[in-house]
């Protein structure tokens, strides 16, 4: 702007005394230990890894400030288009060595440490997993933030600041999962700024009263109102000065408590509202692929869009532009439904606040939203009750309604008589009670709407979003499929595997982490026996490095001359955790039958499982409970009577690796040989970890489902094992288990077989798992009995092509070479070009 008063005082004095970045082991060391006396208060010769870790953490942040600061002021005075990412669930997992890597610093700050007596490696074992998220959806925001900073995109995300993440997964001695809160800020947070200057008032409840003066306005006064206050993390980019910001809201009572209940002696009524406020950041829901409709849920869900959009909109008008220009400054992208209030929320704004009329208001709404599905499965789509909203917030009630009644009119006018599609297509469901569809009020309130894979967008146009695009035209739904950071599912997962790429595409990783497309120049070494050799034994020496960590951990010896055979996602039904359990019982089945000679043939497999079940509480108050946590139970007590079995255990083991996390799949994903994806096809929309496994250079078993579509026609079917039936005939197939039930003993005698021994005990607890046996035996909706031959069929390929392993490690460098497309630098990129309209904007 040009006439800023800086500096205060005298130019050179602050000039001289400015913060340098550190870029030597002597000034690293000097930070450090300079944290140590007196961000700590502590002394050298008592200080222990916690204590270093938090020492390094405070340094390498001093050094990410600098960098963060200089990007906001860059953002401020060049006032570029900006997106905004807003997102219920940031699965970040450990920061400081992604920080250092980002920064190039890892190889001097590791040098500094052991200079003072410390490794580095106990250092970045003692940050904790920031979880703020259940999976796939919350990872996949992670890493786009991750490509966002790296590529050099003015973005943002918003989410809260919850006070327990993701709950910790403990296994009892008879398989069951537990569940115990996660503390994630019990040790403090060296990596969040608490910011709280910055703060917003956020109401609940009251009335809304239309003025009716010709106006849409109406006045939405009393109820509860508490304080959002903003936490902010930084988010650094990869080789770059751009440092991002992520930030992060925690609810806080307005007042702290009532003095006038305080003074009438009523303690606990003086403090009651400070609790109720505070409850709303509290805790993760543990939601995965389901809704749940709790009002809490839905205080979370306004409380974070109101706190962010006031955020948003306050920047926009410091810039000073009318506010129909909005935007033309501001994308807001909604990572599913979750967010979805946003559209009305920005409507009420306009409306009663900036005094906009209705159709401004709407075409401004219009313009600046974009909403991404993540899943058509039908539970999953979220629907708040009427009621509840009437009650919660009754002006966006109203709102809800006009914008119905406007859309439904709109559509009328297509359609002219068409009851059945008005039915359809409202935003609210008849009922008791009638509920709001949010998946269709982020897609009229958008401007784009997209689905994460190819085959999903396709779902999501042909489905659940048929008579939208019908009505507004095709070219408003499209597709970007997702990708993953390599910075962190490469370089810092697999370090040996980073460094031999750069040594032998000769160039540094600054060039290739960035343009990943540049892999493909590895085809060629497939042929290089040297190349093999060192592929193959870095492989190896991952596979030990897992090994190690399930010793230290749970005191469990692994056969590392073993197939690594990996499953590690939440556990759901769709996604079959069970077809891969029953398959690995098939497998013990057929090797108790085995004579020695044929045993000789058979190679080894350890095959591994980890991954959270939603908590018993919960699944509860469902009306059909899943029994995945059947399944966790299943696979421990199948794990106990096969590792113990004499006959078997050096030809097939089985671990459930209980508190599945970002950091267990750092370690996990570059150790596997193969990795399975084996969804019921039509039901993954993506998948993301199937990239990861694939970039590390493990093939992939799955279904035709999802990205794993996708990675084949990238690394050719030759290199991946796909089996089971595919989406069109999903719908016929349980159309026939409903009306033309075939016993599973005709159907799939080998299957059957296998369910019989389960029911017949051989693992013990047999009445245990009656139910889970029992939705295959009937109905068997995600369809493991048509699929389960070819299943087996295609573990027996992995089996074979293993035996011969010059060609899969050829399979291997290959599969690795051709994943460039799956960068989340490609996504964002999509995104900012096709959807937001963004550019980079260099920090200099
Ligand atoms: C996942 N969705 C998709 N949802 O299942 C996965 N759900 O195929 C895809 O790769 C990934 O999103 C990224 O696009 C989820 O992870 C949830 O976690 C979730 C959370 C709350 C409510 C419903």
């Amino acid at each position: 702007s040009g006439k800023e008063k800086w500096p205060r005082g005298e130019e050179k004095v602050w000039k001289e005394a400015m913060r340098d970045l550190d870029t030597d082991v002597s000034s690293i060391t000097k930070s450090f230990v300079n944290h140590v006396q007196t961000s700590l208060a502590r002394q050298p010769y008592n200080l222990d890894n916690l204590g270093a870790y938090q020492a390094a953490a405070l340094s390498v942040r001093d050094n990410l400030l600098v960098n963060w600061n200089e990007t906001s002021l860059q953002y401020t005075r060049k006032a570029p288009k900006r997106a905004y990412y807003l997102s219920l669930e940031f699965l970040m997992g450990r920061t400081l060595d992604n920080a250092l890597l980002n920064l190039g610093l890892k190889d001097k700050y590791a040098d500094g440490v052991e200079q003072l007596g410390f490794s580095m490696e106990d250092i970045l074992d003692q940050e904790r997993d920031a979880a703020l998220g259940n999976g796939g959806l919350g990872r996949l925001a992670a890493c786009y933030l991750d490509s966002s900073a790296s590529q050099e995109l003015p973005v943002w995300g918003y989410g809260l600041r919850y006070k327990y993440g993701i709950f910790q997964q403990l296994i009892s001695p008879e398989g069951n999962q537990l569940e115990a809160p996660d503390p994630w800020l019990d040790n403090q947070n060296p990596w969040e700024l608490p910011r709280l200057d910055v703060a917003y008032q956020v109401r609940f409840y009251g009335h809304a009263d239309r003025l009716n003066d010709g106006t849409p306005r109406a006045v939405w006064a009393g109820g509860q109102e508490v304080l959002a206050v903003a936490y902010d993390v930084m988010i650094p980019g990869c080789y770059t000065k751009t440092t991002n910001n992520l930030r992060l809201w925690e609810s806080k009572p307005k007042r702290g408590f009532d003095l006038n209940s305080f003074n009438a002696g009523n303690y606990e009524g003086a403090v009651e509202s400070s609790n109720s406020a505070a409850a709303i950041t509290s805790v993760l829901y543990p939601n995965d692929h389901t809704t749940f409709g709790k009002e809490l849920r839905l205080k979370q869900q306004y409380f974070w869009t109101a706190a962010s959009l006031a955020d948003i909109i306050r920047r926009f008008k410091n810039i000073g532009k009318p506010i129909t220009e909005f935007p033309d400054y501001v994308a807001i992208q909604l990572n599913d439904t979750h967010p979805t209030l946003a559209i009305p929320e920005l409507m009420r704004i306009l409306i009663d606040e900036e005094d906009q009329p209705w159709a401004t208001a709407w075409q401004i709404v219009t313009n600046t939203f974009f909403y991404t599905n993540h899943t058509v499965l039908p539970e999953a789509l979220e629907k708040w009750p009427v009621p509840l909203l009437e009650h919660l917030l009754p002006r966006h009630m109203q709102i809800i309604y006009d914008i119905n009644l406007l859309f439904l009119q709109s559509v009328e006018r297509k359609f002219p008589g068409d009851r059945d599609r008005l039915g359809r297509m409202s935003l609210i469901e008849e009922g008791f009670p009638k509920q709001v569809r949010m998946a269709f009020l982020a897609s009229i309130g958008s401007r784009k709407v997209n689905g994460v894979a190819e085959l999903h967008s396709d779902l999501v146009k042909t489905t659940i979003l048929k008579d939208f695009v019908e009505f507004e035209g095709i070219s408003k739904f499209g597709n970007v499929t997702n990708g993953i950071t390599p910075r962190r599912w490469l370089d810092q997962c697999n370090p040996e595997l980073s460094a031999l790429i750069s040594r032998t595409l000769k160039v540094d990783k600054a060039v290739w982490l960035k343009e990943l497309t540049r892999l493909e120049q590895l085809l060629p070494f497939a042929e290089d026996a040297a190349f093999r050799a060192e592929w193959a034994a870095i492989k190896q020496r991952n596979k030990e490095r897992l090994a190690h960590h399930v010793q230290v951990t749970l005191g469990l010896t692994i056969n590392t001359n073993a197939m690594f055979d990996v499953q590690i996602k939440r556990l759901h039904e769709y996604k079959r955790q069970t077809l891969n359990i029953l398959g690995v019982i098939h497998r013990y089945l057929t090797l108790k039958n085995m004579s020695a000679a044929e045993k000789k043939k058979v190679n080894p497999r350890v095959v591994f499982f980890a991954g959270k079940a939603a908590p018993a509480y919960y699944i509860a108050k469902l009306p059909s409970p899943p029994n995945h946590r059947q399944t966790i139970r299943l696979i421990v007590n199948v794990a106990r009577v096969i590792n113990a079995d004499p006959d078997t255990k050096d030809l097939l083991s089985l671990y459930f690796l209980p508190d599945y996390s970002v950091s267990l799949a750092e370690v996990l994903i570059p150790a596997s040989d193969i990795s399975q994806h084996i969804s019921t096809a039509g039901t993954e929309a993506s998948g993301t970890s199937n990239m990861k496994f694939c970039l590390n250079g493990g093939l992939l078993l799955g279904t035709v489902d999802g990205a794993n579509i996708e990675i084949a026609e990238e690394v050719g079917e030759s290199n991946v094992f796909f089996f089971g039936h595919l989406t069109p005939a999903v719908e016929d197939l349980r159309y026939q288990h409903t009306y033309h039930p075939v016993p599973i003993e005709e159907k799939c005698p080998a299957l059957a077989h296998v369910l019989n021994q389960v029911s017949a005990g051989l693992f013990g607890d047999a009445d245990v798992y009656e139910p889970l046996l029992n939705t295959i035996r009937q109905g068997d909706h995600y369809l493991l009995s048509d699929d389960f031959d070819s299943y087996i069929a295609a573990l027996a390929m992995v089996d074979e092509a293993y035996l011969d392993r010059t060609e899969w490690v050829k399979k291997s460098i290959r599969t690795t070479a051709k994943m460039g497309k799956f960068s989340s630098d490609r996504a964002i990129m999509e995104y900012a070009e096709s959807y937001w309209n963004i550019e980079p904007l260099s920090v200099v």
